[in-house]
């Protein structure tokens, strides 16, 4: 155990993507530096969704890390999407490569953060100890902290109960099993063909359906790889030019102006090709509504053709705008329904009236072995307002974000002093390829303590204007989209006493832009060494 009772000029909240490479980067600067995990392992999000199917639903030569080019040439990737495992373990090898495992405190949670307004010290109050810091970061991740609904009955269900993001380490048996999933967001859709295979019956609770886009996975296409490696540096840039940090995606054509036909045969493309690519295939699907019922009517119709049972087939088509919920990439998801032991239950007609110890009511009472809550998350708040972040006069975190989270390029708050997130509310995060995302944070955050210690400034905060100004924006842009018209968890929809405020920045290039500006002018809306 390190650090007991110790001061850091840094304490990393997370061992995820973020951290990890956060505690490569200080620690690099000569800075001591504490990561505290309250997991025993590494890897955030991989390490707890752990259900069947996980894998990521961008292409793995772009959801890894750009910051080592002999990292990135000697990794080898062995499908288009890499499966969790194979994320997990190569989270795993950049820890050992860097030698990072060490100085990070496992199965340790951080449950109080307070500012000390007499020395301009944090406080980090954990589930074992104290620490004194003069920076702290957030790397506790947009969609870590799992939503459990508030289902009648749910504390007496005697059979097994799952939840997707705290899925068990040992391989859960379904063979033979009557199995309920409550839930079809992507953890859902990526989880029921998977499981489908080995239970007896399988019930699937949709009260929203959802657009999903076959992914196409498949083993790494090599001669691709190597392309991308020749010029891997070069092929990382481009993430920054697209609207969603994919470097692969870049349709500038519009629906609005193109012939209906070549439309037509350009998204059948676009279908059997680019997975969440389907979205961006076209420029005006994020943004015009009739384009957008163009692409939306496109994958309704597919459903159609892939469903065999048409009742089945039309409670499964969304309604609202495609891309309004996080869109979907799945394998194999709309033809399982096809299977005789599946069986879609539609919310939206019979809700859950309760959960009994072996049975969930509905528009039938449905005798299960096991339940699986694939129910989301508390999202891009949840993991920053789960525990007491105290700032300037004890105002806590929770409070200030009561009506919305505000926050200054998603990295500082005001009243938080000396304090950073990474992708925090504000910046492109969840609606972006996160790992070119995270890195920018990171390469941020990174050279802006660097920049205080050169030029002697030892408290930075952000303004309520620079603040104000800019959920002004992140609103400004979000309303051109179609992305606020639906309720999800992008707006808080999802968790029922959460403010309903819209919170990622939509538009990476823009993004990227501003932030440099910004960097450029000093930091710009942020104060360095405001009298206490
Ligand atoms: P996380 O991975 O969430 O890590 C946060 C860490 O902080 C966790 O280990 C957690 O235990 C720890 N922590 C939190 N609170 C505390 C505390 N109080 N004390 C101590 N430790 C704490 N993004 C993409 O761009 N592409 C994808 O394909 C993709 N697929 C995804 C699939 C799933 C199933 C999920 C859930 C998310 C996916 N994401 C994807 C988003 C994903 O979360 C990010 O890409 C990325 O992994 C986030 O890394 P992070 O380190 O910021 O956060
Ligand atoms: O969660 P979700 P998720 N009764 O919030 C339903 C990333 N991710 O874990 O829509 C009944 O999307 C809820 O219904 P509704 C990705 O960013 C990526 O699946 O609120 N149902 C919804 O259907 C993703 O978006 C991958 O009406 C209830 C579902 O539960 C994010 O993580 C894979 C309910 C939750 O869906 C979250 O995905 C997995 C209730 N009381 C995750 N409460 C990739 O493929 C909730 N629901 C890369």
């Amino acid at each position: 155990m390190i650090g007991k009772d110790s001061k850091y000029d840094v304490v990393i909240v997370g061992a995820g993507v973020s951290g990890l490479f956060m505690f490569h980067k200080l620690r690099n600067m000569g800075l001591s530096v504490l990561v505290i995990e309250k997991s025993d392992e590494l890897g955030g999000t991989w390490n707890w969704n752990r259900y069947p199917g996980a894998r990521c639903d961008i292409p793995s030569l772009e959801y890894s890390y750009q910051f080592d080019e002999d990292l990135q040439q000697e990794w080898n990737w062995s499908e288009k999407y890499s499966a969790g495992p194979e994320i997990l373990e190569y989270l795993n090898h950049v820890a050992d490569r860097f030698d990072l495992k060490k100085d990070i405190n496992f199965e340790e949670e951080v449950v109080e953060a307070k500012f000390n307004e007499a020395n301009s010290q944090w406080s980090i109050k954990t589930s074992k100890q104290e620490y004194q810091t003069k920076f702290c970061i957030f790397a506790t991740g947009c969609l870590s902290v799992p939503n459990k609904p508030e289902i009648e009955g749910l504390e007496s269900f005697e059979g097994e109960l799952l939840h997707t993001a705290t899925w068990p380490r040992d391989e859960v048996d379904f063979t033979g099993k009557n199995v309920a999933i409550i839930g079809t967001g992507s953890s859902s859709i990526q989880t029921i063909p998977e499981i489908a295979k080995d239970v007896n019956n399988l019930y699937v609770f949709q009260r929203t359906p959802n657009y999903s886009i076959p992914s196409n996975n498949g083993p790494m296409d090599t001669e691709t790889e190597a392309k991308v490696k020749e010029r891997y540096a070069e092929f990382r840039k481009e993430n920054y030019l697209n609207g969603f940090g994919i470097a692969s995606d870049s349709g500038e054509a519009l629906i609005s102006e193109s012939d209906l036909e070549e439309v037509n045969s350009q998204l059948e493309e676009n279908w059997k090709k680019s997975g969440l690519g389907f979205f961006g295939g076209y420029g005006d699907i994020p943004v015009d509504v009739d384009a957008n019922e163009v692409a939306a009517n496109f994958v309704r119709n597919k459903i159609k053709e892939t469903v065999n049972d048409p009742e089945t087939a039309k409670k499964l088509c969304p309604e609202y705008h495609i891309g309004g919920k996080r869109l979907c990439v799945d394998t194999g998801y709309f033809e399982t329904f096809n299977r005789d032991n599946v069986h879609l239950i539609d919310l939206h007609a019979t809700p859950i009236e309760k959960v009994h110890s072996n049975a969930i009511e509905a528009d039938e009472t449905y005798e299960i072995d096991t339940l699986i809550l694939a129910t989301g998350f508390d999202a891009m708040t949840g993991a920053l307002t789960s525990l007491d972040i105290l700032g300037r006069n004890e105002i806590n975190l929770r409070d200030q974000w009561k009506e919305g989270a505000k926050s200054y390029l998603g990295l500082g708050v005001r009243n938080f002093p000396n304090l950073f997130t990474i992708t925090g509310p504000g910046s492109p995060s969840v609606l972006s390829n996160m790992m070119p995302s995270i890195e920018q944070h990171v390469n941020w955050i990174a050279d802006c303590i660097g920049w205080m210690l050169e030029n002697d400034k030892s408290v930075i905060e952000s303004t309520k204007i620079a603040e104000d100004e800019w959920m002004k924006l992140v609103n400004e842009i979000a309303d051109m989209t179609i992305f606020t018209s639906t309720k999800s968890w992008y707006n808080g929809s999802n968790i029922e006493d959460k403010a309903k405020a819209f919170l990622p920045f939509i538009g990476v290039p823009v993004y990227t832009e501003k932030l440099e500006e910004i960097t450029a002018d000093d930091y710009q809306g942020f104060i360095f060494d405001k009298s206490n």
